[in-house]
């Protein structure tokens, strides 16, 4: 009997298609779910899920006796409470480094478009305001420093593209690596003061929570930019908006964000900002690699073989 698999969201057809190849799959969000688990919950022994949908908390998986092993559609698993799947012996999977090449080119993406304004110069453009002047001059990458909060497989892709714009290099996260060439900052203030682009690349959940407020912000300084490609938790919000409202940094782009996928209005309305939709991973080629390698973790455990990328065992 194929093994049931309750999917929180859909991943692309090809890689749905091969899911049901092998497993059994309700569609949560087509159904009545309290029926559902009511009905079916027993019969459930894996859950596919994805940042972007409800948690994976304590009680659904306390209406879920049977269930084995949570699949996650992403690298970040901060939706889903470890704690209890751990007390509950059950398996988690990421989909880390298939991600990591199109996440640090957003990251790029929004570094170049705070720094050169892209995106502006693209409206200036459209709208008739080169026959009025020359565009506004703006900010070199080139010499600058890129401050990276969180030095894993995302950021050093980062590191390595800010490299090849020419940018010094420093980081900052839980301990110094050995087997990189760039300065390590023990405290996330002296990373900021020190930089003039300050790139978040570090895991959501409580331990990076808020780890950008005022402060942090205040010592990036007037002349330097945020960007964020990491979980919009990282960042308190309020008080970026209230920094970039009192030039306190010079901008910010942001791919994520504290409640997406709502984003303030008071944020919309700021031109040194630019945004995108939190979409790191978001190409028809990755999308596709992490589906696969959803079900690759998936078909490893119910083999019985080691998982590909585990979180929890
Ligand atoms: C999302 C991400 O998983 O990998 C991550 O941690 O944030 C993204 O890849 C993706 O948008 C689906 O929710």
């Amino acid at each position: 009997m194929k093994p049931t698999v309750l999917a929180l969201k859909s991943i692309l057809p090809e890689e749905m298609d091969l899911l049901r190849s092998r497993y059994r799959v309700l569609p949560f969000w087509e159904m009545d779910r309290d029926a559902l688990l009511e009905a079916q919950g027993g019969e459930i022994s894996a859950i596919l899920s994805t940042y972007d949908c409800e948690g994976v908390k304590g009680d659904l998986m306390a209406r879920l006796p049977n269930l084995r092993i949570i699949a996650q559609f992403g690298a970040g698993y901060d939706n889903i409470d470890l704690r209890a799947a751990k007390e509950r012996t059950i398996a988690v999977t990421n989909t880390p480094d298939v991600l990591t090449d199109d996440t640090a080119d957003i990251a790029m993406l929004l570094l170049l478009n705070v720094a050169r304004r892209g995106v502006a110069a693209d409206r200036f453009v459209r709208e008739g305001g080169w026959k009025n002047g020359a565009y506004p001059l703006t900010t070199s990458l080139s010499g600058k420093t890129a401050g990276i909060f969180g030095m894993g497989k995302i950021g050093q892709a980062i590191a390595r593209r800010a490299e090849a714009h020419n940018m010094k290099i420093i980081y900052c996260s839980r301990s110094e690596k050995d087997d990189i060439p760039y300065a390590y900052y023990g405290k996330l203030s002296a990373l900021a003061e020190a930089c003039d682009f300050l790139v978040l690349a570090c895991s959501g959940g409580p331990e990076t929570r808020h780890a950008v407020d005022r402060g942090i912000l205040r010592a990036l300084g007037p002349k330097g930019y945020l960007i964020n490609i990491a979980r919009g938790s990282v960042v308190k919000e309020d008080d970026l908006l209230a920094a970039l409202q009192a030039g306190e940094i010079a901008g910010a782009g942001l791919d994520v964000y504290a409640g997406e996928p709502d984003v303030p209005e008071s944020l919309l309305k700021l031109e040194q900002v630019v945004l995108s939709p939190h979409v790191g991973s978001a190409t028809r080629e990755t999308r596709s690699l992490m589906g696969r390698l959803v079900v690759e973790n998936l078909n490893a455990f119910f083999e019985g073989k080691p998982l590909l990328t585990p979180v929890l065992t």
